[in-house]
C-alpha cells in the first residue's frame, strides 16, 4: 500500500524518520539533526559501498580541517560569490576576535587545493584523487527538511582530482559519473544525469553534470553533481606542475559530491505505507527471525532460530527474542524495513519448513528447512532487482516530453516529475520557460534529432529536463 506514501509525503516522511529511528529531529539548532544508531548504520553501509567504488578506481581517502581561512576561502571569486550567502563565520576564539576569520567548509575546494599546490610537483604526481566523507555546513535559507535540506550535511562525501591534461580531466568526469551510477543502481535508486545550464553551475566549475531523481510527491531531488573545474581553481590556488616538456602548466580539476540526499532517496524510494524497504545491500539487518513460542515448545524453537542463524552466518540476521507479541515483532520490522522475516514455530519445525515473509511484496511462503540458506540468498537478491525494476519503472513513467510550453506547464502542474522540452540553446528563453512553466530547469539534454524551441520556435540542438524541485 502507497496510499499516504504518494498521497501525504511530507507527513509519510517525517514520521517514517523518526519511528524508523533514523533521525531524530528535536535537535535545538534548524536544519541540524541527530543520528539514531539504526539509522546511522544504514548510512555506514552507504558509506562502504562508495568508498569501495572510489578504492577500486583508485582514489585515497583524506581529511581536510574543517575550518577555512577567509583569505583562501575568498581567492576564488566566483566561488566566494556563489557561496557568500551560505557560509557560516567562526569569529572569535574564546572572547579574542580572530585577526583572520575562519569559515565553516561548506565544501572543501579552497582547503583543498593550496595544499595540492605544495603535493603536486610533475606529470608523475598525477592523476591525483582524494576524497574525503566529512560534514559541511551551508546557511540554507529555502525549508530546511531532514537528510534532504541541511545546515550541517552530515555525509558529504567530496572527491577532488588533478590532471596533467585537460582530456585526462574529462575522463575523469566520465569515470566520476560511472562510479555515480553504479553506487545509485546497486541502492535501486534511480536518476537522470544532465548537465546544469551554464549560469547555474556549480560556483568556479567549467561545467557541471547533475544526477536528479523523483519522489513519491513528483518532485525531483539533485542527488549528485561532477564538476570539471579547468584551471580556475589552479590558477587561483597557483597548482603547477613541470610537464613533459620541462614546463610550469597549470593542472586540470575535477570534483564530484554526494551527501545525506542519497540516504533519503534510498528511504523514500523503496517506502511504502507500512514503512521502510531497504535494499538488503545496505540493511543493517537483512534477515529477522522471529520465534513463535507455544507452550512446551520454547526451547525447541529457540533452538532452532539459533541454528538457522548460524547457517546464516555471511548474512545480517537477527533474532527478536523480545517478550512481545509476534505481531507487533513484525509491525515493528516492517517499519524498519528490514527486506526479510523468517518465523520459526513448533509446527515449521515438525513439518522441516520456515515461513518467509519479504517485506516487499508482504507474501508469506513456506520454504524447505534443508536448502533454507541457498533459498534465502535467492530472495534476498530477487528483493534487490524487484526493488530496482519497480523504481525504475516508477521513475520512468514520471518523465514526460512535452511538445509545447503549454503542454510543459500542464504536465508540471498536473504530475510533476521531469519534463522535455526542446531548447534553441539562448539564456533568455530558458528563464522564461522556466517562469512560464513554473518550474525548475534540472539540466540539459543533447538529442541529435532537433525540434524546434518550445519558446522561439528556432532550431533546437537539445532539450532542457524541467521538474519542480526540492
Ligand atoms: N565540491 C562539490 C562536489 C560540491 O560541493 N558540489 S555541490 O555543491 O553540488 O554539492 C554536492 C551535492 O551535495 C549536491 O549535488 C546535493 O546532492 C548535495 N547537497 C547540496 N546542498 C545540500 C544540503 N543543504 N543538504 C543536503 N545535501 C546537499
Ligand atoms: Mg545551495
Ligand atoms: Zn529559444
Amino acid at each position: 500500500m502507497r496510499e499516504k506514501w504518494k498521497n501525504n509525503f511530507s507527513e509519510w516522511y517525517n514520521e517514517i524518520i523518526e519511528k524508523a529511528e533514523i533521525l531524530d529531529i528535536r535537535y535545538p539548532v534548524k536544519g541540524l539533526y541527530v543520528w539514531f544508531p539504526y539509522g546511522f548504520k544504514i548510512r555506514k553501509h552507504v558509506l562502504n559501498l562508495i568508498r569501495n567504488i572510489l578504492e577500486e578506481k583508485n582514489h585515497k581517502e583524506a581529511l581536510f580541517p574543517l575550518l577555512i581561512p577567509e583569505q583562501e576561502f575568498s581567492k576564488e571569486a566566483k566561488h566566494i560569490k556563489g557561496f557568500e550567502d551560505e557560509v557560516y563565520w567562526v569569529t572569535h576564539g574564546g572572547l579574542e576576535p580572530l585577526n583572520v576569520k575562519l569559515a565553516l567548509r561548506p565544501t572543501s575546494e579552497t582547503a583543498i587545493y593550496p595544499m595540492f599546490a605544495v603535493w603536486i610537483r610533475s606529470h608523475s604526481d598525477m592523476p591525483l584523487k582524494v576524497y574525503q566523507i566529512v560534514n559541511t555546513f551551508r546557511y540554507e535559507t529555502k525549508h530546511t527538511r531532514p537528510l534532504i535540506r541541511l545546515r550541517e550535511i552530515t555525509t558529504f562525501k567530496e572527491a577532488h582530482t588533478a590532471h596533467a591534461s585537460y582530456e585526462d580531466a574529462e575522463r575523469q568526469v566520465t569515470e566520476a559519473t560511472e562510479m555515480y551510477k553504479k553506487f545509485f543502481d546497486a541502492l535501486g535508486v534511480p536518476y537522470s544525469i544532465s548537465r546544469r545550464p551554464d549560469w547555474d553551475k556549480f560556483p568556479g566549475a567549467e561545467y557541471t553534470t547533475a544526477f536528479d531523481t523523483i519522489f513519491p510527491d513528483s518532485r525531483t531531488l539533485q542527488i549528485a553533481t561532477v564538476h570539471n573545474l579547468g584551471q580556475n581553481f589552479a590558477k587561483t590556488f597557483n597548482v603547477q606542475f613541470e610537464n613533459r616538456k620541462g614546463e610550469q602548466e597549470y593542472v586540470y580539476q575535477t570534483c564530484y559530491g554526494i551527501s545525506d540526499r542519497v540516504i533519503a532517496s534510498l528511504l523514500v524510494i523503496h517506502g511504502d505505507d507500512r514503512g521502510l524497504c531497504l535494499m538488503p545491500e545496505v540493511a543493517p539487518i537483512q534477515i529477522v527471525i522471529v520465534p513463535i513460542w507455544f507452550k512446551d515448545s520454547e526451547r525447541d524453537v529457540d533452538r532452532e532460530a539459533e541454528k538457522l542463524k548460524k547457517e546464516l552466518k555471511d548474512l545480517r540476521v537477527h533474532i527478536d527474542d523480545r517478550d512481545v507479541r509476534p505481531g507487533s515483532k513484525y509491525y515493528d520490522w516492517e517499519i524498519k524495513g528490514v527486506p526479510l522475516r523468517i518465523e520459526i514455530g513448533p509446527k515449521d519445525i515438525e513439518q522441516e519448513k520456515i515461513t518467509v515473509v519479504r517485506r516487499d511484496t508482504c507474501k508469506k511462503q513456506q520454504i524447505s528447512r534443508g536448502n533454507a540458506a541457498r533459498k534465502v540468498a535467492e530472495i534476498l537478491s530477487s528483493i534487490s532487482e524487484d526493488l530496482r525494476k519497480r523504481a525504475w519503472g516508477e521513475f520512468n513513467e514520471h518523465v514526460y516530453f512535452a511538445e509545447s510550453l503549454g503542454e510543459a506547464k500542464k504536465i508540471i502542474s498536473e504530475k510533476g516529475g521531469i519534463v522535455k522540452v526542446w531548447w534553441c540553446g539562448e539564456e533568455a528563453c530558458a528563464k522564461e520557460i522556466e517562469n512560464e512553466a513554473t518550474a525548475d530547469i534540472l539540466g540539459i539534454v543533447n538529442e541529435s534529432s532537433g525540434g524546434k524551441c518550445v519558446r522561439c520556435e528556432k532550431k533546437a540542438r537539445s532539450m532542457l529536463q524541467l521538474g519542480k524541485a526540492y
